[in-house]
């Protein structure tokens, strides 16, 4: 019989190399171990001709204004919205690794306006929960050196991480947020309980926008 409960949509934030990618995808393989419809995806999605323009500009081989790029990163998610919402709807669970959050919090650490940043992403979907891990830039920095795309820079991490934390303050009702220097399987374990609870509390929810 066809199910009428959506999946839930959860994303992960935070700094370079603080985790998101390990933790996202084994939330997901864990989901679907349990028989749990789930679908991983990341920001920027580089697979489109948008991505692939995003991509050049992080891999430094293409120059774009603040604004040029901060308009990209929004369309690149636009671009996504109607398959997202459709796994959701069909029950499928879709954990996210980075949205618009990142998108904000990148371009306004290089000095572009809160509102005017924020203003392309209203109206995506809202996620049902944020997962932030937070690590202080600097200790990561001592754990080895950031990688060479053209925002993995001490300095701009920093600025990241501060923004990150004013978001995590003001959205508190569905941001967690996490130590991103517990062990793997600490935060792993932490995860999964919180995410199969959301899915739920969220399974007979209309789903909500970004405002
Ligand atoms: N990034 C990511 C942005 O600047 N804006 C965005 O909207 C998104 C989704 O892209 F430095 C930045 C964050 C990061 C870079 O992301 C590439 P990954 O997760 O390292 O691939
Ligand atoms: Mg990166």
């Amino acid at each position: 019989m066809e199910s009428n409960k959506r999946g839930a949509f959860i994303v992960f934030e935070g700094c370079d190399r603080v985790g998101k990618s390990t933790q996202s995808n084994q939330l997901c393989e864990r989901l679907k171990e349990k028989g749990i419809a789930a679908k991983k995806i990341n920001f920027p999605n580089r697979s489109t001709i948008i991505g692939d323009v995003i991509n050049r500009f992080l891999k430094n081989t293409q120059e774009l204004s603040h604004e040029v790029i901060h308009l990209l990163f929004s369309a690149n998610r636009w671009e996504c919205m109607s398959s997202i919402q459709a796994d959701l709807l069909a029950g499928t669970t879709i954990i996210c690794d980075r949205y618009a959050y990142s998108g904000v919090v990148y371009s306004v650490a290089k000095g572009l306006d809160l509102d005017w940043c924020w203003a392309p992403d209203l109206g995506l979907l809202k996620p049902d929960a944020v997962f932030y891990l937070k690590a202080n830039p600097d200790q990561l920095a001592s754990r080895g050196s950031f990688g060479n795309e053209r925002y993995e820079k001490l300095e701009l991490q920093r600025k990241v991480s501060d923004l990150f934390d004013h978001f995590n303050e003001k959205e508190s009702s569905y941001w967690h947020q996490f130590d991103a220097f517990e062990t793997e399987q600490e935060l792993h374990s932490k995860i999964s309980t919180i995410a199969e609870n959301l899915l739920l509390q969220v399974a007979d929810k209309p789903l909500e926008k970004l405002t």
